[in-house]
């Protein structure tokens, strides 16, 4: 399941720095002519396609950015520095449009593709150049020209990397709710949510993942009960599966392990890839159980259900274990996407170099190093 993931971000270019009217002024010499200089160039803004970033959600939270004006020229000559450029990185696939007009401008199609997205203005002129034969002492200058200002529209179409699975109401849309940009419909009935949602999870800066919420399934969804299981094709490319349990039914009758079970069985009955695809335990409602009760539920829950893979344990509602949970997801996703583009093309200019060859390399005792 695809969907767009935007965000709206405004940037300036740096000025052009002023240019400089100035005269020589030298012991013994008079009339020393003109010296201002030019205004140095403004700082561009620079857009590279990094393979590294998943998302856009990075520029929800610094919209403005900003690249450093030209200094202005001075006397004897000196010509002002140029600003700096910024570099703003951005997934790949990134559309670049304009804000207000909707107009396409670019499209970062190819990893590290650096385009400029904003022009530093030039620099103004000093009064040196307008030195001439009628006039040996011009009071010119120009200012610095502005660099260029958008209000630029970002989007990235993206694909969940991890989805929801679980019965209703055990709480898949509190816990997107709770990690992710998504706002789902969350309510104390079955079959709340109709439709999935897919939220972005920002785990620290350029750190981040899709996350898919699904409408729950029973026993039976195979063959139509509840909502069907149709729904779980949407789960198909993702690169994980959390399944999600509520270890405090409101029916006391209910038992979390048979819950448990029979969502298994759906999942295999639907499609036996998404079954082998590796799936985590999330015990959710924690904070419903008395703090010393938990440690034993849990066990018993692991045991019974038979369940040997990853258990993370958590409350969605007060978000207590979920930090944990995330950290490790975003390790697995990374890691998934890394075996999955095979081994990378570095540029050599990036290379880092260390701290020299390793000691314990055979060559290094051959003497094949320097
Ligand atoms: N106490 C407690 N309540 C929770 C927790 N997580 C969810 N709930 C409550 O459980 C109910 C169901 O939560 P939802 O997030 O809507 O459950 P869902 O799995 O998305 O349900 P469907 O959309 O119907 O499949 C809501 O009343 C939530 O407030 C939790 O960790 N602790
Ligand atoms: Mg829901």
């Amino acid at each position: 399941m695809k969907f767009v993931d935007e965000a709206f971000i405004d940037i300036a270019a740096g000025d052009g720095g002023n240019g400089c009217v100035s005269f020589r002024h030298e012991k013994y010499k008079e009339f020393g002519g003109p010296d201002g200089g030019d205004g140095g160039r403004g700082g561009h803004v620079f857009a590279v396609a990094d393979v590294n970033l998943n998302t856009l959600i990075d520029y929800r939270y610094s919209r403005r950015h900003d690249a450093k004006r030209g200094e202005h020229g001075k006397g004897s000559d000196m010509f002002g520095a140029a600003g700096d450029d910024i570099t703003l990185r951005m997934p790949v696939g990134t559309i670049i449009s304009d804000a207000e007009t909707g107009e396409v401008l670019h499209e970062l199609l190819t990893p590290g593709e650096v385009i400029t997205i904003a022009k530093g203005g030039d620099g103004g002129y000093g009064n040196l150049r307008f030195k001439s034969a009628i006039n040996r002492a011009p009071r010119q200058k120009t200012p610095g020209w502005p660099g260029e200002r958008k209000n630029l529209k970002l989007e990235l179409k993206v694909l969940a990397d991890v989805g929801l699975l679980g019965m209703p109401n055990a709480g898949k849309s509190t816990f997107i709710a709770a990690v992710s940009n998504a706002r789902p419909k969350i309510a104390d009935y079955p079959f709340t949510t109709l439709h999935p949602n897919l939220g972005v999870v920002r785990v620290g800066p350029e750190q981040s993942f899709v996350v898919a919420d699904i409408p729950g399934l029973i026993e039976g969804a195979s063959e139509g009960a509840g909502l069907g299981h149709q729904f779980l094709r949407h789960l198909q490319r993702t690169r994980l599966l959390l399944h999600v349990v509520d270890m405090a039914p409101f029916d006391e009758a209910v038992d979390p392990v048979a819950q448990a079970k029979a969502i298994v069985g759906e999942l295999q009955k639907y499609d036996a890839q998404l079954y082998e695809k590796p799936r985590w335990l999330v015990l959710n409602k924690l904070d419903m159980v008395p703090a010393e009760e938990r440690a034993a539920r849990v066990k018993d829950f692991v045991k019974r259900f038979k369940w040997k893979g990853p258990v993370f344990e958590i409350s969605a509602l007060t978000r207590e274990g979920c930090e944990p949970l995330i950290r490790s997801i975003y390790q697995h996703v990374k890691t998934q996407q890394q075996i999955e583009a095979g081994p990378q093309e570095v540029d050599p200019r990036f290379v880092d170099l260390g701290d020299g060859p390793d000691p314990t390399d055979p060559r290094f005792a051959r003497g094949d190093f320097e």
